[in-house]
């Protein structure tokens, strides 16, 4: 079949490329098929350490493909409208959970327009650059719509309340330097040097104790809605699980032995 994902190894970088760039990498349902098999695919990849998605072509993602027949309105008035529901229960929400619950660190490398479901599976990354020219839309109202794919839950996390309802109510155009301004991604490249920023950042991470930072992305998630003194003794049951695991022994004592460390746990 198409291979609307295309998959690379850097060393321990599993690169997934959204490659349906003559429809901007706009989401069909086998797309998003295959999207979901490779992100499974990369977390049963033991060498695998860190996964970096980026676009192919002018854009990273226009969102849900509009005429794929799954949501795209009948030309027959007389048809039952579809239920997009359906695409979300079977396809974006199974790809969602299993891209913010990676047994590894993901990066986003937004290399052209992020829309709509597109921009809110970017911003489920956990480390996400964008190049100068890349944009963000919350196009979901301008047709009728809300923001899915977590939009409702990562927007106002990411840049409080009034911010996240603006970007959602007016849909309009977020340029990539105005995006990092708000704190909605970690950092704005030249468009020529995306790709490398984005490996360097990938591999700085696959080199890593990746269940640490796993172990961080779900703390934090779940310290979202905890209290100060609940989110301390979380902390504390974590670290003491870290503290038991080899990347911990390996990298205290690397650090006391003036060595570099090899961590392995995952
Ligand atoms: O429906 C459900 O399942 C529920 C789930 C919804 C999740 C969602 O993602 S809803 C939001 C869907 N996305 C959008 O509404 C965005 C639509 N696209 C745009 O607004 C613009 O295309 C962009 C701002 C992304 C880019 O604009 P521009 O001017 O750079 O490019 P363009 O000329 O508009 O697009 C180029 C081609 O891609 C064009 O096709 P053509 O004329 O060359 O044959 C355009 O129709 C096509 N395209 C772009 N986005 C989509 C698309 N085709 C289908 N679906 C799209 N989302």
């Amino acid at each position: 079949s198409e291979h609307l994902i295309q998959i690379e190894q850097h060393g321990g970088v599993r690169v997934l490329r959204l490659n349906r760039p003559e429809a901007l990498n706009a989401f069909t349902a086998v797309m998003l098929g295959q999207l979901r098999h490779a992100l499974e695919a990369a977390a049963d990849d033991g060498p695998t350490r860190c996964v970096l998605i980026t676009g192919a072509g002018r854009a990273f993602s226009a969102g849900q493909d509009l005429a794929d027949p799954h949501v795209a309105p009948s030309s027959d008035p007389a048809a039952a409208p579809k239920d997009i529901g359906h695409m979300l229960d079977h396809y974006y929400i199974p790809l969602a959970l299993r891209l913010r619950s990676m047994p590894v660190p993901v990066v986003a490398a937004v290399n052209g327009v992020a829309a709509g479901a597109g921009a809110n599976m970017a911003l489920s990354c956990d480390i996400v650059l964008a190049a100068e020219t890349a944009s963000f839309i919350q196009a979901f109202s301008r047709i009728g719509l809300l923001p899915d794919c977590g939009g409702t839950w990562l927007l106002p996390r990411l840049v409080g309340r009034a911010k996240a309802l603006e970007l959602a109510l007016l849909g309009d155009k977020l340029k990539a330097a105005d995006a990092a301004a708000l704190g909605l991604i970690s950092r704005v490249v030249p468009d020529a040097e995306l790709a490398d920023a984005a490996m360097a950042v990938a591999q700085k991470l696959a080199g890593m104790p990746t269940r640490a930072l796993v172990e961080t992305r779900r703390a934090m998630d779940e310290a979202l809605r905890l209290d100060f003194e609940p989110a301390l003794k979380q902390e504390a049951v974590l670290q003491s699980q870290l503290g038991f695991a080899h990347d911990y022994l390996e990298g205290a004592a690397a650090f006391l032995d003036k060595r570099k460390p090899e961590f392995k746990d995952r």
